[in-house]
């Protein structure tokens, strides 16, 4: 553990700096979560790393959402030489969130004050435009900017023509072909990191980000696993989110694979991250067309012409049925909890009643 350190490197702004002096002045000091496990975190701190616990007003006053997440600046009482407890989370810039597995409608914070989303794509049998196209309404969610790396260039027989694939689905964002294995085309990577700005490897397991990770910070940080051949996967090694700081500035957050990614987001990010599909919806005549069965809608009329890829449209449509589905799962869910507390009020009432 060092004994100071520079907070400005792993991105502490003027503007941070600021919203910390009102704790500052109780005698708090700043911190940014590296590691969450349960309860416990690993944080950055101007006195070096720090272990932390949350206290417990902050966790019963606020929602699972706002605790303290990988990424999040906070402020922190240190209670020994590298222990502290969290006081407060402060405001988060940019956050990535998605669906929490199981039946409740849920978001789960994946990683908070990102400035660049690196997804990460690999050019074996896994290469999977839909899954690009996921990534990035994820990042348009969280207003976090992307670039597209497209992994295992050494085994892809047909480079040029994934590129351009991937070029199709990527609204504008920067597409780079690598091999992390051996940092051959690794520099354009290198040039999208700079001190103060923090980058989040997203991808599927075994596409090469820990790989990836290891070659941006010049030492094997990361365990990397060998994938199995038949299906390409690799199994989960990374098996907890870390901030890592870059010896030249900045910092990565390296995330174990999601096998499958559930949005954690709304139509207008689906609308950004398919801006050529909203462009031409505004032109249908009918102002809620569905693009389905209406009279001048201008999304049909291009599919037909050519002017729109088919399976582009298919993945908008897919997604656009899945944040439907979930929103009108959050409004099942918000009204079963308003019947509930009605319910529990009558019943404290009539129990009031027979009191009286
Ligand atoms: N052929 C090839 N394999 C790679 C490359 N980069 C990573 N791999 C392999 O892909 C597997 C998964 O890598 P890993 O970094 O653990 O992936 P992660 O799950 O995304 O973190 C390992 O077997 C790596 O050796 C590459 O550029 N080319
Ligand atoms: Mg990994
Ligand atoms: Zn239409």
């Amino acid at each position: 553990m060092q004994d100071s350190f520079d907070l400005t490197t792993i991105g502490a702004t003027d503007v941070l700096f600021k919203a910390f002096q009102h704790y500052e002045a109780r005698g708090l000091l700043l911190g940014r979560v590296s590691v969450v496990h349960s309860d416990q975190h690993r944080l950055y701190t101007a006195q070096g790393e720090m272990t932390a616990e949350a206290i417990g007003a902050l966790l019963y006053r606020t929602e699972r959402s706002a605790w303290p997440a990988v990424g999040d600046w906070v402020a922190v009482q240190p209670v020994g030489p590298d222990e502290a407890m969290i006081h407060a989370v402060l405001p988060r810039r940019t956050m990535f969130s998605r669906r929490a597995a199981g039946d409740r409608e849920q978001e789960q914070v994946i990683a908070t004050n990102i400035d660049l989303a690196l997804i990460v794509c690999g050019l074996d049998r896994d290469f999977n435009v839909r899954r690009i196209e996921r990534y990035l309404t994820l990042a348009h969610a969280s207003g976090v900017d992307a670039a597209i790396v497209l992994n295992k260039s050494d085994v892809c027989a047909d480079l040029s023509a994934r590129q351009d694939e991937a070029a199709r689905v990527a609204g504008g964002a920067p597409v780079v072909a690598i091999t992390a294995r051996s940092a051959q085309g690794i520099d354009p990577v290198l040039r999208l990191l700079r001190p103060g700005l923090t980058m989040a490897l997203l991808g599927s397991s075994g596409v090469g980000k820990s790989t990836l990770v290891n070659q941006l910070l010049g030492v094997e940080r990361q365990p990397v696993r060998e994938v199995r051949e038949s299906d390409s996967r690799g199994r989960h090694t990374t098996t907890y989110r870390e901030l890592l700081p870059l010896p030249q500035g900045g910092a990565l957050i390296d995330t174990p694979g999601m096998r499958e990614l559930q949005l954690w987001a709304d139509q207008d990010s689906l609308d950004s991250a398919f801006a050529e599909i909203a462009a031409l919806a505004a032109q249908c005549r009918f102002r809620d067309c569905s693009h389905v069965v209406e009279e001048g809608c201008a999304v049909r009329a291009a599919i037909e012409a050519g002017g729109l890829d088919a399976s582009r449209w298919e993945s908008y449509r897919k997604l656009r049925g899945e944040i439907a589905w979930h929103a009108r799962q959050t409004d099942v869910q918000a009204a079963q909890a308003q019947k509930k507390k009605w319910k529990a009020i009558h019943k404290a009432m009539r129990v009031d009643h027979k009191r009286g």
